[in-house]
């Protein structure tokens, strides 16, 4: 599982590497992936739950599903390729993690940079009111919860059919236009405007590479697949650059 010398040579000279991130990054850590054949839409299906109409129209089963995940999201840590990304940044002038995930790992392997493409499991807002309640006590409730205004509590995660955040957006996308290098880690490139992010990057002259044990539409786009565990994959890349830096 050899990263190629271009991609080292790449990386010894980045000015800024993004890493774009998706569920598979946490699978070995546990948490279920979404579109594998045992991911959670293999379960539950995005249409049921994932969205706000579901929502409105049986808070505590959404409510329920969430909680469950937050428990495993909580009780999960950082893996290999969590911390193999937080190492890149003793090696790179500047790294920054855009991730589709909502489990906060990568700010808890040491991340000092993330963007949060579809929002956290970590906090919550009123459906009516918009009012953030972020007391983590909220995260282990079983009943759904209402706001005094008697809306709904609901978690500020990114549900089909619901815009990203403008702020996320906006940094995630000038960033992917300027990277030296973009990974693409563990994402089917599949939901959008999240899957556009590696485009960006061609289209402006970064370098792409994609790890992902499966093909996916980026694929024959990318200039590298590396079709391995990022758990693995990720950890050898910053090995080798750590001894090439070392090396001079
Ligand atoms: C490994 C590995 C290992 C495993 N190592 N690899 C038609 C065409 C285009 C777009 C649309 C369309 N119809 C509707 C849309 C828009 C829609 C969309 O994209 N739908 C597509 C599914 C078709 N997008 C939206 O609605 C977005 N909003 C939007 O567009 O706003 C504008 C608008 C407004 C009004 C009306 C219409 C549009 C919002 C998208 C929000 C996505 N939300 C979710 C839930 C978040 C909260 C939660 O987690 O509960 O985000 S859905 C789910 O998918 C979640 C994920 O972040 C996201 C991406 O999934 P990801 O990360 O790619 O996971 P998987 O499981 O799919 O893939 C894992 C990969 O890892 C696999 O490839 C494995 O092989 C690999 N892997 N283990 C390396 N160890
Ligand atoms: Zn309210």
């Amino acid at each position: 599982m050899q990263p190629s010398n271009t991609l080292l040579q790449r990386l010894a000279n980045a000015r800024l590497v993004v890493v774009f991130t998706g569920a598979g990054v946490s699978a070995e850590s546990g948490i279920s992936t979404f579109r594998s054949p045992d991911g959670l839409w293999a379960k539950f299906s995005p249409q049921e739950l994932a969205n706000v109409d579901a929502f409105l129209r049986n808070p505590q089963l959404v409510w329920e599903w969430y909680q469950a995940r937050r428990q495993a999201m909580t009780q999960a840590q950082p893996n290999a390729g969590h911390r193999a990304i937080a190492a890149l940044e003793t090696l790179i002038p500047k790294v920054v993690v855009i991730t589709q995930n909502i489990d906060g790992l990568h700010a808890r392997a040491g991340s000092g940079d993330v963007i949060e493409l579809h929002g956290s499991a970590l906090r919550n807002f009123c459906i009516q009111c918009r009012r953030r309640y972020d007391d983590p006590a909220l995260l282990t409730l079983q009943e759904v919860q209402q706001c005094q205004c008697g809306g709904f509590i609901r978690p500020d995660v990114v549900w089909f059919g619901e815009m990203l955040p403008a702020d996320a957006v906006e940094r995630a996308w000038q960033l992917a236009a300027e990277a030296t290098v973009l990974f693409s880690v563990g994402t089917s490139s599949l939901v959008w405007p999240a899957a556009e992010l590696p485009f960006v990057a061609l289209e402006n002259g970064g370098y792409v590479v994609e790890i992902n044990t499966e093909t996916t539409p980026l694929t024959p786009k990318a200039h590298e697949h590396l079709p391995f565990p990022s758990g693995a994959v990720l950890p050898e890349i910053v090995g080798m650059l750590r001894t090439m830096k070392e090396e001079g």
